[in-house]
């Protein structure tokens, strides 16, 4: 009998299980227009999301990682939601882990190296953009069809796996093994200083083939840590001992920084520092583009006069669970209101205008995708005044905001309820609240 085919969102056929953690799964996709291959992480909402904190950091790390690609980093492609799962669409990498390589033996220096010099690359990259990995581990070293290094999971680091853990355990086969000291003790860490300490058992296990902190009983494994109890097998070279020497300090404030590790001569050698790009326009998926005029929002992305790109993730999430985002935007709370819609960026901003200008409102356009509408008559605290501004999420997504920017709040809550809500209700896919599905 022939299995069911699993389709995410129209989008991806769902195929075998690459990998498994405590609170996500990976699989294996394929994008069913272009036949690419993805991985797609699956991540059950129920299980992460008690913490609320959380959310806002994760989303955050997600959004930085999503507008920036290195070669050595696998690339986040597209970050989907239900209200009980999160799905993270990334790049597939063929090669395999690096560790399934070492596992048959050690590394010859200078492959060794490349790959260390790759690791650094990438967690430099990041830590430059204020994210650090904090699992850095062999299951998140991954090889390319070329022999060169990806690192997975970076901006997912505030995932529950590192924060809800409750104890050591949870880590795949339980073992601390490239667990920085401070981390272990519990204590607030840097994040940053915590991943050159996995950089350094990383590197010791590429030159060694085994780990440096290795014991059977786990409290002995605790208290070689702790102590930064290790030593070299005899094959290492002295520039090599040097380096993993000032990797594997106990104290993060005395461990060696990120331009210190590329100032070494180890390191140096041979090193060509990789071209990172950033992205300027938003991601999405190309083969919308295929599906034949119409698609005023892909349309006008082509003129790179597009609505600001916000990531899906951020607001379907918000949407489906009450999340509360709006800090993501500014500082100042003020009343204000979503929904997504499935129209164009245009259509949209028409049906806005057309509804206030039926309400006798004043309607000013101020930016490409955002306009204020503000009431002739003076209110109890001057005349309403209130801005809606159109943000794509995805091709066919648009987030719609409506925020009071003067006026009587009341007064707004009345002009949404019952003036904007009813008019709109043709172009809306969901309100911000509501509790429906976005089936349909
Ligand atoms: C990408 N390709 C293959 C396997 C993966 C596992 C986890 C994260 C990304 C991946």
């Amino acid at each position: 009998m022939e299995e069911e085919r699993r389709i995410l969102f129209g989008k991806y056929e769902m195929g075998r299980l690459l990998g498994k953690g405590t609170f996500a799964k990976v699989y294996y996709g394929k994008q069913i227009t272009g036949g690419e291959s993805v991985a797609i992480k699956v991540i059950n909402k129920n299980q992460v999301m008690k913490k609320q904190g959380m959310m806002d950091q994760i989303m955050r790390e997600i959004s930085i990682m999503r507008l920036v690609r290195h070669p050595n980093i696998v690339e986040l492609k597209e970050v989907m939601a239900t209200k009980t799962k999160i799905f993270f669409v990334m790049e597939y990498v063929r090669g395999g882990e690096l560790f399934a390589k070492i596992a048959k033996g050690k590394l010859a220096e200078d492959v060794a190296r490349r790959y260390f010099q790759q690791l650094i690359s990438a967690v430099d990259f990041c830590h430059s953009r204020g994210v650090s990995h904090r699992d850095l581990k062999p299951e998140n070293l991954l090889l390319d069809e070329n022999g060169d290094l990806k690192v997975s999971d970076f901006g997912l680091s505030a995932l529950p796996e590192q924060l809800l853990k409750d104890g050591l355990l949870h880590t795949r086969c339980g073992t601390p093994a490239y667990v920085a000291p401070e981390v272990l003790r519990k204590k607030g860490y840097d994040g940053a200083k915590a991943d050159i300490w996995s950089c350094g058992v990383i590197l010791y296990a590429l030159l060694s083939g085994f780990l440096p902190f290795q014991d059977e009983n786990l409290m002995n494994m605790y208290r070689k840590i702790f102590k930064a109890d290790f030593e070299f097998p005899p094959w290492i070279s002295s520039d090599a001992r040097r380096l993993i020497s000032k990797l594997l300090v106990t104290d993060p404030e005395k461990r060696i920084s990120m331009p210190a590790i590329m100032r070494t001569p180890w390191f140096r050698k041979n090193f060509t520092s990789p071209l990172a790009f950033k992205i300027d326009e938003p991601i999405s998926s190309p083969n919308s583009k295929n599906d034949g005029g119409g698609d005023q929002i892909t349309d006008q992305a082509e003129k790179s006069i597009s609505p600001r790109f916000f990531n899906a993730f951020e607001f379907i999430s918000s949407m489906s669970s009450g999340f509360d985002l709006s800090s993501l935007f500014e500082s100042k709370r003020k009343p204000r209101t979503m929904f997504t819609s499935r129209c164009s960026a245009a259509a949209i901003m028409a049906k806005i205008a057309g509804v206030a200008k039926e309400m006798n409102m004043r309607v000013k356009k101020t930016k490409e995708f955002k306009v204020k509408m503000e009431g002739k008559t003076e209110g109890r605290k001057g005349r309403l005044s209130v801005t809606a501004e159109v943000f794509e999420v995805a091709p066919e997504v648009a987030v719609v905001e409506l925020c009071k920017s003067s006026g009587d709040t009341l007064e707004y809550n009345r002009f949404y309820e019952e003036d904007v809500r009813p008019s709109l209700k043709d172009i809306v896919w969901t309100w911000q609240g509501d509790n429906h599905n976005h089936n349909n």
